[in-house]
Parts: C-alpha cells; structure tokens; sequence
C-alpha cells in the first residue's frame, strides 16, 4: 500500500519539476530569442535570414545558440561600388547619378538626385571597355555620372600641373574654383592645368559621367613642383572632405 501511494507521489515531483523545467525554458527562450532581435536590428538583413533566426521551442536543449547571430548577415554590398563607404575604403566620397540617355555634357547635379553613394583610395580609372563597367560594379557601363568629393594634400607649395583623364566629360574643382574642364561626349581625353598650390590641404571636386558605349575612363593626376613625370596622384594624398552634400 505504501508503494502504491509513492508512486503516484513521485510521478507528481517529477511532473511539477518537468513544468518549471518548461516554464524556465521559455522565459529564457524570450529573453534570448529579444537578444537576438535586438542584435540583429543593427544589422541588415533579408526577410528569409530573418526568419532563420527565430528560435525553434522543439529544440529546447541548445537556447544558447539563438544568441549567436547568424553567421551570414546581409550583404549590401551588390548594389555599391565599394562597401563601408566612410571606413576602410577610401576618402573620397561619390554620388551616383543617373543622366538621360543623349547626354552630351555633364549633368546639372544640383538638380538630379544620387542612386547611391560609394568610396574610392582615389581617381585612377584607366581606359576599358564600357562593358567592364567601373571596378566592383558592372552595371555602371552607360549613362551615370559621378560627383566626387576630398581634400587634396598638396606636400609643398609651389605651380601643379593637374591633369584629368576622362571618358566622357569631367571638370575639376578646388577651393571652389573649376581648374579643369573636359567636359563633352568623347573618348578618352587627358587636359592639363597648371595650379599654383599652397601646401596643404584643399577641397577637391570632380564631376564626371560616362555617355555612351565605347570606352570608360577617369584619372586624376598631377606633375609636382620642379618635377617633369605626371603621375596619376596616389591614394595618400586624399582625405576625406569636410562637407558633402
Ligand atoms: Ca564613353
């Protein structure tokens, strides 16, 4: 008689710890399950990765993992020219634009609006074929322009001879004032100017856009004072500008 009732007595322990052992379950499941929404809040993602994260309650035994988010968050990085622009990926700051079809000169950018933003180490695009696209994007091939915007650190002072290399038109500015012009519809172009620069830092823009087929180029470069070799001007000598748009 005695076994009979603690039997019973025992199946009644064990059911009431197996019901706060679930009750304990879920409140955890929640917590991790908000943990990871919060993490995950931060971090782009798609709908289909989204739902890979909701927690599974079948699978009471691994709550831990719930926490660790996904390892493979969204990459946005398919519809840019460089990813992390303003981190690792260079100084120069540009705008993508779209111009119409017919284009034979450089768009009125103040009155277009960017498809995106993207980063470059610096201007040094040498002639392709428009099929190749601009590096890391090959959906750039016809019809955008590009707005681009740095400092340009001049080592000395002293006359620089500037020179941009365009397919199709582009125009240099610093400090405001348009030092190149090499606008138009054409093939690859270089122009030259010379520039009396003090050292240090100044703002650089360059408008450029890529009309029709053929070929894409856009390089930046510079003959330093008392030297004779134009060199396209490397990455070390940008900085990022200190107001864009
Ligand atoms: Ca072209």
């Amino acid at each position: 008689m005695r076994e009979l009732i603690s039997v019973p007595a025992a199946l009644v322990t064990i059911l009431t710890f197996l019901s706060c052992a679930k009750v304990q379950y879920m409140g955890d499941d929640e917590a991790s399950q908000g943990d990871v929404e919060s993490v995950l809040a931060t971090q782009p993602k798609t709908e289909d990765q989204a739902k890979e994260t909701t927690i599974e309650p079948e699978e009471p035994k691994e709550p831990q993992s719930a926490k660790t988010p996904q390892d493979s968050p969204t990459d946005e990085s398919s519809d840019r020219l460089f990813p992390n622009c303003g981190t690792n990926d260079g100084p120069i700051v540009a705008d993508i634009y779209e111009v119409p079809e017919g284009s034979e000169s450089l768009p009125d950018f103040s009155s277009l609006t960017p498809v995106t933003r993207v980063c470059l180490q610096d201007i040094n695009i040498p002639a392709r074929n428009f099929s190749e696209g601009f590096p890391g994007k090959e959906q750039l091939v016809e019809w955008f322009a590009i707005r681009a915007y740095a400092q340009l650190d001049a080592p000395v002072d002293g006359d620089y001879e500037i020179s941009i290399n365009s397919d199709d038109g582009a125009k240099v500015y610093l400090d405001d004032s348009l030092v190149i012009d090499n606008d138009g519809l054409h093939e690859p172009i270089t122009k030259v100017e010379q520039v009396f620069l003090e050292a240090g830092s100044h703002e650089l823009i360059i408008e450029y856009y890529q009309g029709p087929r053929l070929e894409i180029a856009l390089q930046l470069g510079w003959t330093l004072p008392g030297e004779e070799i134009n060199q396209w001007i490397a990455p070390k000598f940008f900085k990022p500008p200190t107001v864009t748009p």
